[in-house]
């Protein structure tokens, strides 16, 4: 596989719908500063800088290519390589980053699965769990929960307890890369031209697991050393690792908190037993808190639901919907600006 075709890079109907034929298309494969590895398919890996049109265009930094885009870029030497534009993407796995203001932070693109990785011991919490789902299912891509760490474990059954009615249609696979259990499920879930997707906390065993399905025949695509403009190794933070039998796996780095930029429909999708309650809370628009007639509450309280269920629905939502608000960059100017009327309007009338 040193040049590898298109299709086993995951190009497929809806990017060639997209193609033009003047560029070259290449798959993003890692990102560092203002440079990134790309494969060209059948030409090979290269390193590829981005034109000033589309930096200097780009209206947020989530438009700018990311590890997992399909890319057109013109090849002008083996050492020259410009990417032009990025490609629509079939989806987008972000998390709302914790340091710059909530911001959505991307952290894959054209992701088929997400494999949500927890590992059988103290790092083992459902409501992360939760968390991770919402975001996947409302970034349209299909979850598959991994229990890392299965040797561990004593009572496997005790966990599965606790996520019962979480995981609805998620396939769950317990797996330990020591006693090799459940590693054949996880390969026959990952299909020729997929882009799989690993998240999870630092130390659940993502990479290692990586390494096993690679068998350490991968190719080895972000293979190229990196360095900024002072000379430093810059760290490769997520990379596109190809595998021999197809499929392409993405680690990412272990994150300590997970903020959602689930929208609404995927947040009811996940708690999809408490949507189907809503519909018979007697008003439309209820927030499930303090209505009268909330089916949810009542269900709450006649213990049909659990309260840890009940309450990560009613954090998620709220979270998805403060998102959203804040995500307009346009709405957050109009809201300061409205403020700053307010409060001269305020000054004016003191006078
Ligand atoms: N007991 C046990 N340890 C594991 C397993 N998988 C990984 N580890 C260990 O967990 C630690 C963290 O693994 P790593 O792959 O770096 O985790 P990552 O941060 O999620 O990429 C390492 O010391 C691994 O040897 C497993 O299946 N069983
Ligand atoms: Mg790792
Ligand atoms: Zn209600």
């Amino acid at each position: 596989m040193e040049n590898p075709s298109k299709e086993s890079l995951g190009w497929n109907a809806f990017f060639e719908a997209q193609r033009n034929l003047s560029f070259d298309i290449a798959r993003v494969i890692s990102e560092h500063k203002n440079n990134y590895t790309i494969v060209i398919p059948s030409k090979g890996t290269f390193n590829a800088q981005i034109t000033g049109k589309l930096l200097f265009c780009s209206d947020s930094t989530t438009e700018l290519p990311k590890t997992g885009d399909w890319v057109h870029c013109t090849v002008f030497d083996n050492d020259t390589v410009f990417i032009h534009e990025v490609l629509e993407r079939k989806t987008v796995f972000s998390r709302k980053s914790v340091s710059s203001h909530g911001q959505e932070h991307v952290l894959g693109t054209n992701l088929d699965k997400i494999f949500i990785v927890q590992s059988l011991n103290e790092n083992f919490n459902p409501r992360r769990l939760e968390r991770y789902l919402a975001q996947a299912i409302s970034s349209g891509i299909t979850p598959v929960i991994i229990l890392s760490k299965a040797d561990l474990c004593q009572n496997l059954d005790g966990y599965l307890n606790q996520i019962k009615e979480i995981i609805q249609k998620t396939t769950v696979i317990p797996v330990s890369t020591v006693t090799s259990i459940g590693i054949e499920k996880i390969k026959l879930l990952i299909n020729t031209g997929e882009t799989i997707g690993f998240v999870g906390s630092s130390g659940v065993g993502k990479s290692t697991l990586i390494n096993t399905l690679t068998q350490k025949n991968a190719l080895k695509t972000g293979h190229v050393s990196h360095y900024d403009n002072k000379g430093r190794h810059t760290t490769v933070s997520r990379e596109l690792i190809l595998l021999p039998e197809g499929g392409i796996l993405m680690d990412t780095p272990g994150m300590r908190e997970f903020g959602i930029t689930a929208d609404e429909n995927g947040i009811e999708e996940s708690f999809h037993e408490l949507s189907a309650l809503a519909s018979s809370c007697r008003f439309q628009q209820c927030t499930h808190i303090h209505e009268p007639g909330c089916a949810v509450k009542e269900a709450l309280e006649d213990g049909s639901i659990s309260k840890h269920r009940y309450e990560s629905y009613i954090k998620l939502k709220r979270e998805a919907e403060r998102f959203s608000m804040n995500n307009f960059e346009k709405r957050k100017k109009d809201k300061k600006q409205g403020k700053l009327y307010k409060t001269m309007k305020k000054i004016k009338q003191k006078r």
